[in-house]
């Protein structure tokens, strides 16, 4: 019987009269991490109400007092690395490396927010009157729902919750199920770290039951949402209803393109980070190499011949370079677009297969896999979300462009060239939130903002400067000080 875990609200660990209960295991092993509350309608209702009576306390909590409790909480997770960085590991099957890189960025992000709590700055601008000041403020919204994805347990989660908590906004946190022993933790961290009883909720379980209320409750805010774009789009259509500003973070079908003068080398290290890191399971993730016809051929064969020495297995040993997937459902929408690869002729030329035998029977673990395909594919088109790279011959940069361009994602691109002038035309024409110039598509830092263009998003960003804007409302202040009444647009 593995350990039980409850529901947090309002600074309490419950467990509800009658709850229903679900487990996580390790897509590696099947081992059990955990048993948790699967969250009703009427507890969601609850963690909304105890989050805005929260609410004004915490708002007139000095910014900068914020900013204390939240490096507090950045401490405890550096204390808690290697442990919570083992749980992402075993709960979602990232290797360890990345299972720590995961609680990495979550305290650069928190680190980064706390100090936010000293900033939160307005404007000042000229009035066209004499006498008068005008300027504005940032002001907390008041509750708002974090909706967050298995993909980065550790990392995701915090982009969202230390950003709405230093704009002074409470929040109630619902994570993907399979990752509910990381959302555990990772609130119980803030717990430690002495945020005030209702500032966070944890409500798990599935979006199913708690969905409507935490995307219609009239005291929701804001709902901020990273996942999926079929659940996301749900989201945004049931919230639009009730008039709640929504953050969408989606999919993405992100090219890496591979000129003929690049480096090749940097170039086969940076399709294998970006395409098989986390069993391609990021947003992120390079799931198109656009390769010019005159490396082709050769940077091809780079490619198998390095994927020769490349070892699927246990997440938590040492060498292994990629994991399991996360679970059976992703196992089978993987295998069935392999299939759909195959079908529409693209030509496998790696991979392709569920891994079988000894300590893989016990988990879900997929061959990296990579199909000659064309542009228009299917598996050139839609997001994957496994290690599947679907590789595209391009004949000049005009194409490489247009190709990179022709889906309906725009989160993340890449291009290795060694011409400064067509770095820079790319930056400018890729369509697409972030571009990286001779570095894989993956590797965003807390300091950037993050997001994307086109069905990838509808317009905002997370991290960086910008991550504050979702999470407050702008006061616009005038002072008269004239002691008369001063008519804008019409004296003087
Ligand atoms: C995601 O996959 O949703 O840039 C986030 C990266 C990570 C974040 C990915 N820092 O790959």
């Amino acid at each position: 019987m593995s350990q039980e875990f409850g529901l947090f609200i309002g600074g309490k660990w419950e467990v509800p009269s009658g709850a229903k209960r679900f487990a996580t295991r390790s897509p590696s092993t099947g081992e059990e991490l955990g048993s948790f509350v699967a969250a009703t309608s009427d507890d969601a209702r609850r963690a909304i109400e105890a989050a805005h009576k929260a609410f004004d306390g915490w708002r007139r909590t000095p910014a900068p007092k914020r900013g204390q409790i939240l490096l507090e909480a950045a401490r405890i997770f550096k204390e808690r690395k290697e442990e919570l960085g083992s749980f992402v590991s075993k709960e979602m099957g990232k290797i360890l490396p990345e299972g720590k890189g995961d609680v990495q960025e979550a305290i650069d992000f928190v680190e980064y927010m706390s100090g936010e709590g000293r900033r939160l700055l307005g404007e000042t601008v000229p009035s066209e009157l004499r006498n008068k000041y005008c300027f504005t403020l940032r002001q907390p919204k008041g509750v708002i729902v974090a909706i967050t994805p298995w993909n980065f347990p550790v990392a995701i989660p915090n982009w969202k919750i230390a950003a709405a908590l230093i704009a002074g906004n409470t929040v109630v946190f619902k994570p993907a199920t399979n990752t509910s022993r990381c959302a555990v933790e990772l609130t119980k961290v803030y717990e430690a770290a002495g945020l005030p009883p209702g500032v966070l909720n944890l409500v798990t379980g599935s979006g199913g039951a708690v969905g409507k209320e935490l995307t219609t409750h009239p005291l929701v805010r804001t709902v901020s949402f990273t996942g999926g774009t079929d659940t996301g789009r749900g989201v945004y259509t049931e919230a639009a209803k009730a008039l709640k500003y929504v953050h969408l973070e989606m999919g993405g079908k992100n090219p890496q393109i591979v000129m003929e003068d690049a480096d090749l080398e940097l170039a086969l290290e940076g399709v294998l980070f970006g395409a098989f890191g986390s069993s391609g399971q990021r947003c992120t993730a390079t799931s198109r190499l656009l390769l010019h016809k005159d490396v082709y051929d050769r940077f091809l064969e780079m490619l198998l011949k390095r994927l020769k020495s490349f070892k699927v297995g246990d997440p938590l040993k040492a060498g292994t370079d990629m994991g399991p997937v996360a679970s059976l459902d992703q196992e089978k929408k993987i295998l069935e677009y392999i299939e759909i690869g195959k079908k529409e002729g693209a030509k496998l030329l790696t991979g392709g297969k569920k891994l079988t035998g000894g300590a893989f029977d016990k988990g879900f673990f997929i061959e990296p896999t990579i199909f000659e395909a064309k542009h228009g594919m299917r598996i050139s088109l839609e997001e994957i979300f496994g290690p599947v790279l679907s590789v595209i011959k391009i004949s000049d940069f005009e194409e490489a462009v247009r190709v990179a361009n022709g889906v309906d994602y725009g989160l993340s691109s890449s291009i290795y060239t060694k011409d400064v002038n067509r770095s820079f035309q790319a930056m400018e024409r890729l369509e697409a939130g972030i571009t990286y110039i001779n570095a894989p598509t993956i590797g965003a830092e807390v300091q950037l903002p993050f997001g994307g263009i086109k069905n990838t998003g509808n317009g905002g960003r997370e991290a960086g400067t910008v991550a504050i804007e979702e999470f407050t409302e702008i006061k616009t202040v005038f002072v008269d000080f004239s002691a008369r009444l001063q008519k804008a647009q019409i004296d003087g």
